[in-house]
C-alpha cells in the first residue's frame, strides 16, 4: 500500500497495542480515516520479533489476548509465540485492521506543527500529514546491549534474544548468556542440551516459582466454542485472581512471605547443589523485580554441562568473556539476554512538540505523562504502554484496552464537537505524576530493596502502575476533556 498524502488518525507500530487501538475504532466507525505504519515486514510486534526458542507468554492467555476476540484455539494455558503471532495475524485480517497496515515503514521523524494544528510526519517511505498520531511503539522493543569493552574483537557469533539468529547452529558450541531475567528463564533450557557447555551470567538473582502451565484438552476447546460465556468466567477468575496479586505486591504486604516460601521450596526441589542454590537465592523482597516463572530453568542450571557465573563482567576477548575476577570464559557465541530500553524509547527521539523539542529532550531522561497516554505540550498526540502502565502481576493487553477506550473516545469527542486539537494541561499532568509516585511509595518496586529497569536515570520509577488495573480502566473510561486545552480551526485556543 503507498502512503496517502494525509490520514486523520495515524498509529504508528502494529503489535498488540496499534492494532487493538485500530480494531477499537473501526468497530464503531468502518469508515474512519486511520492508518498503521509499521516498521517490520508483519504485523505482530514483539511476537513477530522475539522467536528465540522457549519463547512463551508468562501471563495466562486467558488474559493474555483481545477482550473483542477470544480464541478456544490456545495449546497450553501459557500460549507459545508461534500462536500468539498466528493469533494477532488472525485478528488484523478479521478485523479488517490489517488493509490499514502499511509495512517496512519506519517512523523517522514527526513535528506538530502549532499553528495549522497538524503533524508532518516523516517516515522511511514518504512524508505525509496526521491530525493525530498514536506512538503504540511498545516498551521493549529496542534490545539493550550492555557496552562490554573489547566486544567489538570477539572472533565468534553474538546476537540479542529479541533478534535471535536462527541460522546459527549452537549444536556442541561454547555459549555464553549474559543476563537471567523473563527471556533467559525461557531459552537456555531449551538451548543447553544442544549445547557442549554453556556459561550463565547472572549480576542478580531472580525469584522463580513454578509456571502453572498445561495443556488445553480437546474437551476445553469445544466446551469454549460453544459456550462463550464459559471462557469469559474463566478470563474473569484468572483476573480477579492475578488484582489480588496485584494488591499484594502494590501494597507490600505480610503475605509476600508466602510466594517467597514458594520459590524458595522450588529452589530447593531443582538445584541439588547448596553452593549454586546460595548463589541463586535473591536478597531483595519478591516481586521488586519481575517475578519469574519457569519449570525448568533452575534444574538446567544444576546440570553439569552449566556454569552459573555470579561474579560480575569485566569484557571481552576475542575469544571469550572475562568476569569481574578475571577469569576467561572461552566460548563461541555469546547471546544477550540482556532485555530492553524502555524508559529510552527511540520513539520519543523521533516526536517533535509545539516548542520543536523532542519528546526525549522534553522528558530528560525521566519519562512522565498523564495517564500513561499524553504529555503536555504535545497536542493530538497519544502513547500506548507509556510512561507507567507497565505492571508486575497482570496483562498488558488489559491496560492496552483501556487506553484504546479513552483515545478512541478523544477522537469520537473530536469528530462530534468539530475540536481539532487537544493537549492536556500542565497542571492535570503534575497533579497525576505526584499521586502515582506517592502510591509508589508503598509497593513493593519501591520499597523491595532492588534495582531494576523500573527506574530512569533520575531514580523515578516511570515505569510501574501502582495498584489495582481496574482503577486504570476506570479512570480512562472517558477521555475527561476538562483536563485538555482544546481549540478549533477558525477560533484557536478555547
Ligand atoms: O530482560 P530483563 P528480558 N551486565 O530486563 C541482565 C518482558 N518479557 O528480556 O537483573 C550484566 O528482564 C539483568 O540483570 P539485573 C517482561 O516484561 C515478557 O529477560 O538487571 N547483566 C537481567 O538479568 C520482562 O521483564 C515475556 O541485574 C545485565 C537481564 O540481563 C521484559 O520483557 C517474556 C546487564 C535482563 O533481564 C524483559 O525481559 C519475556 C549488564 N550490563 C520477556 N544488563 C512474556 O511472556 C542487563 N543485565 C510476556
Amino acid at each position: 500500500m503507498n502512503l496517502p498524502q494525509h490520514v486523520h488518525t495515524l498509529i504508528v507500530g502494529a503489535g498488540f497495542a496499534g492494532m487493538g487501538l485500530a480494531a477499537r475504532i473501526l468497530q464503531t466507525q468502518p469508515q474512519a480515516d486511520v492508518l498503521i505504519i509499521e516498521r517490520g515486514d508483519d504485523v505482530g510486534g514483539t511476537w513477530r520479533d522475539n522467536t528465540y526458542p522457549g519463547c512463551a507468554c508468562d501471563v495466562p492467555t486467558s488474559l493474555y489476548s483481545y477482550s473483542f476476540a477470544p480464541s478456544a484455539d490456545w495449546s497450553h494455558t501459557f500460549a507459545r509465540q508461534p500462536e500468539i503471532h498466528r493469533y494477532l495475524k488472525k485478528v488484523a485480517a478479521d478485523t479488517g485492521v490489517r488493509s490499514r497496515v502499511v509495512t517496512d515503514c519506519e517512523l523517522q521523524e514527526a513535528h506538530w506543527d502549532d499553528d495549522e494544528a497538524i503533524w508532518t510526519v516523516r517516515t522511511s517511505r514518504g512524508t505525509l500529514t496526521a491530525d493525530v498520531v498514536v506512538a503504540a511503539t511498545g516498551a521493549l522493543s529496542t534490545p539493550s546491549v550492555p557496552d562490554m569493552p573489547g566486544l567489538e574483537m570477539f572472533g565468534g557469533t553474538t546476537f540479542h534474544s529479541a533478534t535471535w539468529n536462527h541460522d546459527h547452529d549452537l549444536a556442541g558450541e561454547r555459549v555464553a548468556v549474559i543476563g537471567t531475567g523473563a527471556s533467559a528463564v525461557q531459552f537456555v533450557p531449551e538451548i543447553a542440551p544442544a549445547a557442549e557447555h554453556l556459561t550463565v551470567f547472572q549480576r542478580t538473582p531472580a525469584w522463580v516459582i513454578p509456571r502453572l502451565d498445561r495443556e488445553l484438552s480437546g474437551s476445553e476447546k469445544s466446551l469454549y466454542r460453544r459456550l462463550p460465556l464459559v471462557q469469559k468466567a474463566v478470563r474473569g477468575s484468572v483476573y480477579s485472581f492475578r488484582e489480588a496479586l496485584g494488591g499484594v505486591l502494590a501494597h507490600a504486604t505480610g503475605l509476600l512471605p508466602v510466594f517467597e516460601m514458594v520459590a524458595k521450596a522450588h529452589l530447593r526441589r531443582q538445584v541439588r547443589d547448596p553452593e549454586l542454590r546460595r548463589k541463586l537465592t535473591p536478597n531483595f523482597t519478591i516481586g521488586c523485580k519481575r517475578m519469574l516463572l519457569s519449570n525448568d530453568w533452575l534444574r538446567t542450571l544444576d546440570r553439569p554441562d552449566v556454569t552459573l557465573v555470579d561474579a560480575g563482567l569485566a569484557g571481552v576477548t576475542p575469544e571469550g568473556v572475562v568476569d569481574a575476577v578475571g577469569n576467561e570464559h572461552k566460548v563461541d557465541t555469546i547471546i544477550f539476554a540482556t532485555g530492553f530500553t524502555p524508559t529510552e524509547p527511540p520513539v520519543a527521539h523521533a516526536l517533535r512538540g509545539a516548542n520543536g523539542r523532542t519528546l526525549a529532550e522534553h522528558w530528560d531522561g525521566s519519562p512522565s505523562a498523564y495517564k500513561g497516554t499524553t504529555v503536555a505540550g504535545f497536542p493530538n498526540l497519544f502513547l500506548m504502554y507509556g510512561p507507567n502502565t507497565n505492571l508486575g502481576h497482570s496483562s498488558i493487553v488489559y491496560m492496552l484496552e483501556s487506553q484504546s477506550a479513552y483515545i478512541a473516545d478523544a477522537l469520537n469527542v473530536m469528530h462530534d464537537s468539530g475540536i481539532t486539537a487537544f493537549e492536556v494541561t500542565e497542571e492535570a499532568q503534575r497533579r497525576y505524576n505526584t499521586r502515582i509516585q506517592s502510591e509508589l511509595q508503598t509497593t513493593v518496586w519501591n520499597k523491595g530493596g532492588c534495582s531494576s529497569w523500573y527506574y530512569d536515570s533520575e531514580g523515578r520509577n516511570s515505569v510501574q502502575w501502582p495498584t489495582f488495573t481496574w482503577k486504570f480502566r476506570s479512570q480512562l473510561q472517558r477521555f475527561d476533556q476538562g483536563n485538555y486545552v482544546s481549540r478549533r480551526r477558525a477560533a484557536k485556543e478555547t
